[in-house]
């Protein structure tokens, strides 16, 4: 437990403490997820890998909107924030038909009320990206919902920024991770108020928790992408003919190994940095 840090709540892979009245310390572990199970086995780094992938988009994207980075702290997994009043929804932008959009899209034709052009496959581009709101569910899964039920849940004036900013950020990313063979099929933001009511940037941003990253020399639209970084779990899970159902399986040693260095290699191209450099001083990613 950090020092002078009260422990206020837990996500599946990551833990939030209270710093102070208006601070706050996001620590992400090493735990890993699949098909929604959390794995026994934890892959090490990983908590450090996207802490440090989500601290170079915060400092590369801070002329974007304002974000709640205060400072990262020397263990590399580790994230001093500043407290704000978050959004009551997800803020989704898909750049690929994929997960859940896709799901809609076979069934409707549109995606949170936005209709696409007929005849699209499974993980195809779309003509452009698309935003595309979710509720928070307390328990299970997000919900997506339309423009309208999430103008109705943060008011019109602050859904119309969000909206905007949030494609601006998917843009600068998608573009940045394009030009080092990485495709960002679609990714989560997560926004709030600061005491001054200012539209700030929150949670984890730009990692593969928080986003679909798919090798571009691999993409093959009509079906599902490989995921960049676990995909070595998923298959060896499938391999199982386990049920998806908790407890998940232990990983072997190959399968951690494999999965470790998917998730190094994500940070390396995606930073240009080397992850030894990122380890001996976190602060690198913030140029
Ligand atoms: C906040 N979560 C998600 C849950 C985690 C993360 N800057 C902020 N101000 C107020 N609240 C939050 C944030 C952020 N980020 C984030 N819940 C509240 C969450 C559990 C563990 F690491």
């Amino acid at each position: 437990m950090p020092e002078g840090a009260v422990h206020i709540g837990s996500g599946k892979v990551r833990e939030l403490y209270a710093l102070g009245d208006d601070g706050l310390l996001l620590v992400a572990s090493d735990r890993i997820s699949t098909f929604d199970v959390i794995l026994p086995t934890e892959i090490p780094d990983k908590g450090r890998v996207l802490t440090g992938l989500s601290a170079f988009w915060f400092s590369r994207t801070r002329e974007l909107v304002p974000n709640h980075l205060v400072a990262l702290r020397d263990d590399g997994r580790s994230l001093e924030c500043r407290r704000l009043e978050m959004l009551p929804i997800e803020c989704v932008v898909r750049g690929y038909l994929s997960g859940s959009g896709w799901k809609d899209y076979l069934r409707t034709g549109s995606v949170c009320g936005q209709a696409l052009p007929p005849g699209l496959r499974e993980s195809d581009r779309l003509p452009e990206p698309i935003f595309t709101p979710a509720t928070k569910a307390q328990s299970g899964h997000d919900e997506n919902i339309d423009a309208a039920a999430a103008a109705r849940l943060v008011g019109p004036e602050l859904y119309a920024r969000v909206e905007q900013v949030a494609l601006s950020l998917y843009a600068f990313a998608a573009a940045h991770a394009r030009s080092r063979g990485i495709l960002l099929a679609d990714t989560k933001f997560e926004f709030g108020l600061d005491a001054d009511g200012t539209l700030t940037l929150g949670d984890e941003v730009l990692t593969p928790d928080s986003s679909r990253f798919w090798e571009a020399a691999a993409y093959e639209p009509g079906g599902p992408q490989a995921s960049y970084d676990k995909q070595f779990a998923r298959d060896y899970c499938e391999g199982l003919g386990w049920d998806k159902t908790a407890p998940g399986p232990e990983l072997p040693d190959d399968v951690v190994a494999g999965t470790r260095a998917r998730y190094v290699e994500a940070f390396e191209l995606l930073t240009g940095l080397s992850f030894g450099e990122y380890i001996a001083d976190p602060r690198v990613v913030l140029r």
